[in-house]
């Protein structure tokens, strides 16, 4: 068994005597929940059957959302996975958490995040996954973490007591859950309130379902999404991109045609380095799945608008096969809840680094502050004494996390916290001031998919966006009359109140949050 950090036991021990002297008459006040915090990587709404039933079944993650709360304007700051998490774990933005983009950043380990806060609150904290910070986490009784993006099969773990990398044999999204649930059963201590962050790597790019589930959706015809042939009229930014699922959707890596009569694709090489991740039996499996598909490719040979509907149904049926076992994976992790009896008292929360293209715009990956890539998917079980349940369209971001979990655990949210508690919404409270707004600022360019940087703001109605650096562009969307933003309405005359009004919003939150460089940007 192992046993908490030497090092951390004076200060555990002074925090849970003050815990303790907290609760009346020795009783737990309600207000020490538990936190299981699942979070997927690339998973976005249009894939879970709870927000969207055209795809998918996600049974597991539904039950999620079927007995509690799903939130049909959740959004990340930042949509893209270090600087996500980075805001999660600070309720900070990007600027103000240092941690902007997934290349250049490194996330400063020693500055306040909400798990030492939990942990000094006398909480159990735990991270197995997907940590994609840089260095090794800080604030965590436990880690085992995946180095950088980490691998599909038998995968390589990074861990506390070795820091030298262990490889473990197996599927990614098993192994994740178990030593989660390893960690649940054997390894916390039971007395303490605790928050374990299950963080997976499905649903990242090159989507390797596990072999089990490699036949899954062969039938199924996905519908192509209206805008799939988009040609991006009047949004320069949008046209710019390297995220095409026609152009730039690599054949080989990304949907595993793998064959010495195709010409080499640019990842090729990776996708032969992933490959030798398998053992022997399961790249035999893995070829007598994919060997015939490419046969059958080879003697189409589609082209043009032909091979991109090609491509399209490949991604989203690998996509869907690697979605299977997370979905498992969850319901695993749900039933052990269940039966220990701590699902009265733990808020269980399942959620993605940020949304993702499925053909809209003919795209894959993120990065964009459009509505696919913006948008978090977000559903929550409650604990028992929260009687909410059902939609919430309150527009929360991903920078509430912290302060929400705090106030959950009975600590002082620190004032320099940027996020606000969700607690209420979750009690059901009538919250009449809750935010109008929300704040949003992408910097990885030039990078792998050439999004331009840009920052925004983004109201139950409108969207206004900047896009700088190498562009000077503005783009407005009416969500109401545009819900799938293909018409930039920033020149048109009718709109130049509403354009006023929210520039002056923009300076609002740019001032308020302190995003000085972009305050400059904007003219002020
Ligand atoms: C990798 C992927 C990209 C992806 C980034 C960021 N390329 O670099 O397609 O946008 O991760 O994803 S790959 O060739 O390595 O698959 S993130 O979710 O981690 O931010
Ligand atoms: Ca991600």
């Amino acid at each position: 068994m192992r046993h908490t950090p030497l090092a951390a036991l004076p200060l555990a021990s002074v925090a849970l005597a003050a815990w303790m002297a907290s609760c009346s008459g020795g009783k737990a006040e309600p207000r020490h929940y538990n936190i299981v915090y699942i979070m997927a990587d690339d998973h976005t709404a249009q894939m879970m059957s709870c927000y969207d039933t055209r795809y998918v079944e996600t049974p597991n993650i539904d039950r999620i959302a079927s007995d509690g709360l799903l939130f049909t304007n959740s959004f990340v700051a930042n949509s893209i996975s270090g600087p996500s998490r980075a805001c999660l774990l600070t309720g900070k933005h990007s600027h103000a958490n240092g941690f902007k983009d997934n290349t250049t950043s490194v996330f400063d380990g020693t500055q306040q995040t909400f798990p030492k806060l939990l942990q000094q609150a006398g909480y159990q904290t735990a991270i197995i996954g997907k940590w994609h910070l840089g260095g090794t986490p800080t604030g965590f009784d436990f880690w085992e973490i995946l180095p950088g993006q980490g691998d599909y099969y038998n995968p390589h773990f990074i861990t506390q007591d070795d820091t030298a990398m262990v490889q473990k044999a197996g599927y990614v999204t098993d192994i994740i859950t178990d030593e989660s649930l390893d960690w649940l059963k054997n390894k916390r201590d039971k007395d303490r309130p605790f928050c374990l962050m299950i963080h997976h790597k499905a649903m990242h790019r090159n989507w390797m379902a596990d072999i089990d589930d490699l036949p899954l959706y062969e039938d199924k015809q996905f519908t192509l999404p209206d805008n799939f042939d988009d040609t991006y009229e009047g949004r320069q930014a949008a046209r710019e991109q390297e995220m095409s699922i026609a152009a730039d959707m690599d054949l080989t890596y990304d949907l595993k045609m793998l064959h010495d009569d195709l010409p080499a694709t640019p990842l090729k090489g990776t996708y032969l380095g992933i490959r030798g991740t398998m053992t022997e039996d399961e790249r035999q499996a893995w070829d007598a799945f994919y060997g015939p598909i490419i046969d059958d490719f080879l003697s189409s040979e589609p082209e043009g608008k032909e091979l991109a509907e090609w491509k399209y149904q490949r991604y989203m049926r690998d996509y869907a096969k690697t979605l299977k076992s997370l979905d498992d994976n969850v319901g695993r992790v749900l039933d052990y809840l269940e039966q220990e009896g701590l699902m009265d008292n733990t808020l269980v929360i399942y959620i993605s680094d940020q949304g993702f293209y499925m053909g809209e715009h003919g795209w894959f990956d993120k990065r964009f502050m459009y509505e696919e890539s913006m948008h978090m998917p977000l559903v929550m079980h409650l604990p028992k004494d929260f009687k909410r349940s059902g939609r919430v369209d309150e527009m929360v971001q991903n920078i509430d996390f912290a302060p929400t979990f705090l106030e959950l655990a009975g600590v002082t949210v620190p004032d320099d916290i940027q996020g606000r508690s969700m607690l209420p919404l979750l009690r059901g409270d009538s919250v009449a001031d809750w935010r109008g707004s929300l704040y949003y600022h992408y910097y990885e360019y030039p990078a792998e998919h050439m999004v331009k940087r840009h920052y925004g703001v983004r109201t139950e109605r409108y969207k206004l966006i900047h896009f700088y650096d190498d562009i000077d562009t503005w783009e407005l969307y009416d969500l109401q009359a545009d819900p799938h933003e293909m018409h930039n309405a920033y020149a048109d005359p009718a709109m130049r109140p509403v354009i006023e009004q929210l520039r002056n919003e923009l300076v609002k939150l740019q001032t308020q949050y302190a995003d000085t460089l972009a305050l400059r940007l904007n003219g002020f």
